[in-house]
C-alpha cells in the first residue's frame, strides 16, 4: 500500500501566523529599504541565529548570500530577500520527503522523543490524518511508565473511535508493541502507531527500551514498513535539537514530527533540523487539536513564514 499517495488533505493555513510574525517580522524590518552593507549582513546573521537556525547555518547562508549579491550585482534589499528565501529552501529541500514509497501492511510508526515534546498528541493527530485518508489505524500505549500516559492515549483513541492496545502501568513496553502489531495483523489494520516513554533520567535504560521496541517492530512487521518518527518541540530551539541528537545515537529516526510550531517557535528550527540532523521533516504540529497537523512541504513552509 502507499500510505501518502493522496494529496495531503490539510494544508498549512494561518497556523504559522505566529511563527511568521516572530521570525520574519524581524526580517521584514531588516530588509526594508536598506543598504546591503556590513551592518546589514551582521544584523541578518543575528536575526537568523535568534530565529533558531543555529550559528553554522546562519554563517553559511550569509556568506552564500554575499556571494550571490556580488555575482548577480544585486543592490535592492527586496531582491536580496528573494535570494534568502531560495537559500533557506535549498537547505530544507536537501531532505527529500520519502513518504510516498510502497509499504507492506501493517505500517508501524514508532513515536519517540523527550517527555513533553508532544508525542502522544502528535500520534492522535497523525491517526486523524490517516483516518481521513481512509486507512485503518490502531494505537499502542507503550509509554507504560506512568498510568496517566496510558489514560491519555486511551482518551484519544475513544475520541478517534479506534482501538488502543494497552497493558497495566509498569508493564514491558516491548510486549505492548508486540501485542499492537499482532492486533494490527490479525485485524487487517493498515497502520499501527506506537507511543513510547521519553523520560531522560536513566537515559540509557530508555534508549535500550526504544531499541528493543524498534527491534520487535521490525521483527513482527516487515523491516521496511517500520518508521521511527522523532518528535521535536519547535519551541525548544537548539536545546531541543541537542536532545534529539541523543536519540539518533540509539535509534535511527526515519522522519521528524516537528510540533508546536504555533507557539513561540521561530521557524528557523526547521532549517536547523534539515542542516544538522539530516532527517526529513515529515509532519508539523500547529496546535493542540486533532486537526492541527500538516504534511511538511518545504515550499509551503517557507511561504508560510516569509511571504
Ligand atoms: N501549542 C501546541 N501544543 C502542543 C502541540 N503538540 C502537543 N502540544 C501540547 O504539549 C503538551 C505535551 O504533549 P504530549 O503529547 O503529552 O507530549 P509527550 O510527553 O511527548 O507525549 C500537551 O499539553 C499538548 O497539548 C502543538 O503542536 N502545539
Ligand atoms: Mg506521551
Amino acid at each position: 500500500m502507499k500510505i501518502f499517495k493522496k494529496k495531503n488533505p490539510k494544508q498549512l493555513t494561518d497556523s504559522l501566523e505566529k511563527t511568521r510574525s516572530s521570525f520574519f517580522g524581524q526580517l521584514g524590518d531588516l530588509f526594508r529599504n536598506t543598504e546591503l552593507d556590513d551592518d546589514f549582513w551582521e544584523d541578518l546573521e543575528d536575526t537568523l541565529i535568534s530565529a533558531d537556525t543555529g550559528i553554522a547555518v546562519a554563517e553559511n547562508v550569509v556568506s552564500n548570500l554575499k556571494e550571490i549579491v556580488r555575482t548577480k550585482k544585486i543592490s535592492s534589499s527586496q531582491q536580496c530577500l528573494k535570494e534568502l528565501r531560495e537559500e533557506l529552501l535549498k537547505i530544507l529541500k536537501l531532505n527529500k520527503l520519502n513518504l510516498d514509497e510502497e509499504i507492506e501492511k501493517p505500517a508501524v510508526f514508532v513515536m519517540v522523543g523527550v517527555n513533553g515534546v508532544g508525542k502522544t498528541t502528535s500520534i492522535a493527530k497523525l491517526a486523524r490524518l490517516l483516518l481521513d485518508m481512509e486507512l485503518t489505524v490502531i494505537l499502542g500505549a507503550a509509554d507504560t511508565f506512568r498510568a496517566a500516559a496510558i489514560d491519555q492515549i486511551q482518551i484519544w483513541g475513544q475520541k478517534l473511535g479506534i482501538n488502543v492496545i494497552a497493558q497495566a502501568p509498569g508493564s514491558d513496553p516491548g510486549a505492548v508493541a508486540f501485542d499492537t502489531i499482532g492486533a494490527a495483523k490479525s485485524r487487517d489494520i493498515d497502520v499501527a502507531i506506537i507511543d513510547t516513554a521519553g523520560r531522560l533520567q536513566g537515559k540509557s535504560n530508555l534508549m535500550e527500551e526504544l531499541k528493543k521496541i524498534s527491534k520487535i517492530a521490525k521483527r513482527e512487521s516487515v523491516e521496511s514498513s517500520v518508521k521511527i518518527i522523532l518528535t521535536i518541540d519547535g519551541t525548544t530551539g537548539q536545546n531541543g535539537l541537542l536532545q534529539a541528537a541523543e536519540f539518533t545515537k540509539f535509534v535511527e529516526p526515519d522522519g521528524i514530527f516537528l510540533s508546536k510550531l504555533d507557539g513561540t517557535s521561530k521557524g528557523g528550527i526547521a532549517v536547523a533540523i534539515a542542516d544538522q540532523l539530516k532527517i526529513p521533516i515529515w509532519f508539523i504540529g500547529t496546535g493542540e487539536q486533532l486537526d492541527d497537523i500538516a504534511v511538511f512541504d518545504p515550499e509551503l513552509f517557507i511561504s508560510g513564514i516569509i511571504d
